[in-house]
């Protein structure tokens, strides 16, 4: 049976991206693979990234789920020149990182790739466990939850459903389980590798809870470590 791997937040970290997913021998007619968004924004090859997901997707079909993050939400709503938080999008969006993927993309039309971004769901629902980029609002269902506070809260607590949370969105230094919020944090900061500040790009594998990491500081040395996920608060 294939493994079923989560991560998130990988922030136009391509080559990190392939360099971890070559490390853990992932193979997409056997291995579930869910990724809670954020692939673009502050990284140096969101278009790389977007290009593999999108290819990947023909091949994998049900077994590669994708997830919105809050960055594809802004740069979506940059392209339409809708506002977000009442103010312009597109300054929003490049001043977070938007820059670096409008840079990545040279002349490349970005019109397929909003439309791939629009057609990601905000959150899915397993047996054990719920996907979504931010979090969840604890006492009401995922689809009654407005998708701007799934993809921005930063709150944790335990869902109603009694499910496991696997979420991205806010940096930990490692994948970290917070025990009273039945909530795994996934986020361990890739980006932040490139101002050698000791960013990971972590994957989890939720059949056995053991976690998959690669440094992306340049500072460190490169490879692959695993390890057991740490079931504490
Ligand atoms: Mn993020």
């Amino acid at each position: 049976m294939g493994r079923t791997l989560v991560m998130s937040d990988i922030h136009g970290m391509a080559d990190e991206l392939f360099l971890l997913l070559d490390g853990i021998g992932y193979r997409h007619n056997a291995d579930r693979l869910i990724v809670l968004g954020d692939y673009i924004d502050r990284g140096p090859n969101s278009k790389d990234i977007l290009d593999y997901f999108i290819k990947l997707k023909k091949v994998a079909g049900k077994k590669l789920v994708l997830l919105r993050g809050n960055h594809e939400d802004i740069c979506i709503k940059a392209f339409h020149d809708k506002p977000a938080f009442g103010q312009d999008a597109t300054s929003l969006w490049l001043d977070n990182g938007g820059d670096a993927t409008l840079k990545s993309f040279g002349k490349a039309n970005l019109s397929k790739y909003i439309t791939f971004m629009e057609k990601l769901p905000v959150y899915v629902e397993l047996d054990k466990y719920i996907f979504v980029h931010g979090g969840v609002n604890p006492d009401i269902s995922l689809s009654q939850t407005d998708p701007e506070d799934l993809l921005w809260t930063r709150d944790y607590a335990a869902h109603i459903s009694g499910k496991t949370v696997v979420v991205g969105h806010s940096i930990k230094p490692e994948v970290t389980f917070i025990s009273d919020a039945n909530t795994l944090c996934v986020d361990t900061g890739a980006f932040t590798g490139m101002y050698g500040r000791g960013g990971r790009l972590s994957i989890v594998d939720l059949t056995n809870n053991e976690v998959h990491w690669i440094p992306t500081c340049s500072h460190e040395a490169p490879g692959l470590v695993s390890e057991s996920l740490m079931m504490w608060c």
